[in-house]
């Protein structure tokens, strides 16, 4: 399909916040590009697009969500708004008991052909469907209906002679009773003119229909906008099929015109065989284009991916014999998910053992610090993340921190010497820039580690 390629920059995107440690200014301008290129190349309206970028880099900049909860929310913020600007819930044609459907739509929309489908579509699904032929300006649209209805093996009626639709409804209207799906092919015009409207009035006053639906090509792009509207208003139709979505590469452009318009895409035509029709729902077209089950699938992705590269750099940073505050805030927070101190002892390479020497009260009590700490470094500005040295020295942004956290200066002082002490532990022991350790060295760690765990 020709929306493959917006799929593919969505899920490079959503894949790069995914996957960032800190969701920076340069991460999403570059995000934002590559989006408004492939909604522009998918035909999407300008303005729609540039409205997409100015939410993105507005929650982007939000300081007050951060870590997960920002790529989380970043990436539920792109999937919702794309399916917006699709049309938003999934619209369902509804039936009733007796159903009769009457199709508009310009030459060569490509009515006939999906009167056809929708009749195969319905009569799979156990309705008895009759198609009526009503297009009395072409000559040869009649046979093209009764080929079209032979192919669906359904029945079709149609006048090869007469001239007028009113006639035809009248021969038929007895026949038609017997069928409680009724679809009816209209002739088209080059436009819509005062003849078309007038055509298809009188044939709405005889056949008093159900639904009336207006069929568009993709490959008209954006101008489905000004025709859906301008249907809409001579003959309120109540929704949209939109054909030839298999080859054209203005498919986003017609699909999100209608959505403007809030005229609802209740099917596409993806091909020209008898069972190319599909319904529409612009959740699941996303969740197509994304390659990805729904957003609860894309959501979790953004917490499994972060624990691992956060796993990643951690072990990096113990290599090197630096636990910087930032990896001591990943942690915090990929713990808080995954919920047991234990955890972030198991990680540390080597030390898995010794988390089975605290105890499971000491442990929780530790859990419960944690998330006043995790709180604290949300408090904190990325330098001071970074170079948490600028804390002790200027003591004026820890009473800051601690007022907006809801936290205590006590708590943070002791955030920092617990830093401190992991850091001076790494970096004392040689053997772990080698990323192993003795027994002997382990043990000590452990107790150290446990006992200021104690206070
Ligand atoms: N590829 C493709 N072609 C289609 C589709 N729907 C219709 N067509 C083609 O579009 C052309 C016009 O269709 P037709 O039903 O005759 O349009 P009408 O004049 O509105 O009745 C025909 O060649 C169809 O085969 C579609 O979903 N995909
Ligand atoms: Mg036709």
């Amino acid at each position: 399909m020709v929306l493959e390629k917006l799929g593919n920059v969505l899920k490079l995107g959503i894949k790069k916040i995914t996957n960032a440690i800190f969701v920076d200014k340069k991460l999403i301008d570059e995000i934002i590009k590559d989006i408004q290129r492939a909604l522009i190349e998918a035909d999407v309206n300008v303005e729609l697009v540039f409205a997409l970028s100015q939410k993105i880099r507005k929650l982007a900049i939000d300081e007050t969500i951060k870590g997960v909860d920002k790529k989380e929310q970043l990436v539920k913020l792109i999937h919702d708004e794309i399916q917006n600007i699709l049309g938003g819930e999934k619209q369902e044609l509804k039936l009733q008991k007796k159903t009769t459907i009457l199709f508009l739509g310009l030459y060569g929309s490509g009515k006939t052909t999906t009167i056809a489908k929708l009749g195969f579509y319905y009569a799979k699904r156990g309705r008895k469907v009759a198609l009526l032929g009503l297009d009395t300006q072409r000559p040869a649209a009649m046979d093209q209906l009764e080929q079209m209805a032979a192919k669906a093996k359904i029945p079709a009626f149609i006048d090869k002679e007469e001239k007028d639709p009113l006639k035809i409804i009248k021969k038929y209207e007895k026949d038609l009773e017997d069928y409680d799906l009724v679809i009816v092919d209209t002739a088209g015009r080059d436009g819509l003119n005062k003849e078309l409207i007038k055509e298809i009035k009188d044939i709405e006053k005889k056949i008093k229909p159900t639904h009336r639906i207006l069929v568009m090509p993709a490959d008209i792009g954006q101008a489905a906008k000004t025709q859906a509207a301008e249907f809409q208003k001579a003959l309120s139709i109540d929704g949209v099929i939109i054909t030839r979505m298999d080859g054209s590469a203005k498919a986003g452009g017609a699909l999100t015109a209608c959505a403007e318009t809030k005229a609802p895409v209740y099917f596409i035509g993806v091909g020209e065989k008898i069972h190319e029709i599909e319904t529409f729902d612009p959740s699941s077209f996303i969740s197509r284009l994304l390659g990805m089950g729904d957003l609860q699938a894309l959501l979790e992705k953004v917490h499994s991916a972060t624990t691992e590269k956060q796993q990643q750099r951690m072990e990096e940073s113990m290599k090197e014999g630096k636990l910087s505050l930032l990896d001591l805030y990943s942690q915090l927070e990929s713990m808080t998910q995954l919920g047991s101190m234990d955890k972030i002892l198991g990680m540390i390479p080597g030390l898995g053992n010794a988390a089975s020497k605290v105890p499971k009260a000491q442990l929780e009590k530790q859990e419960q610090k944690m998330k006043h700490w995790k709180n604290a470094i949300h408090s904190m500005t990325q330098e001071e993340i970074e170079n948490p040295e600028l804390l002790e020295k200027q003591t004026g942004r820890i009473a800051r921190i601690a007022k907006g956290s809801g936290t205590t200066t006590g708590e943070i002082r002791e955030l920092l010497k617990q830093h401190k002490l992991i850091n001076e532990m790494m970096s004392s022991q040689s053997g772990l820039a080698e990323g192993k350790l003795d027994q002997r060295t382990l043990q000590k760690m452990a107790k150290k580690f446990g006992g200021k765990m104690r206070r």
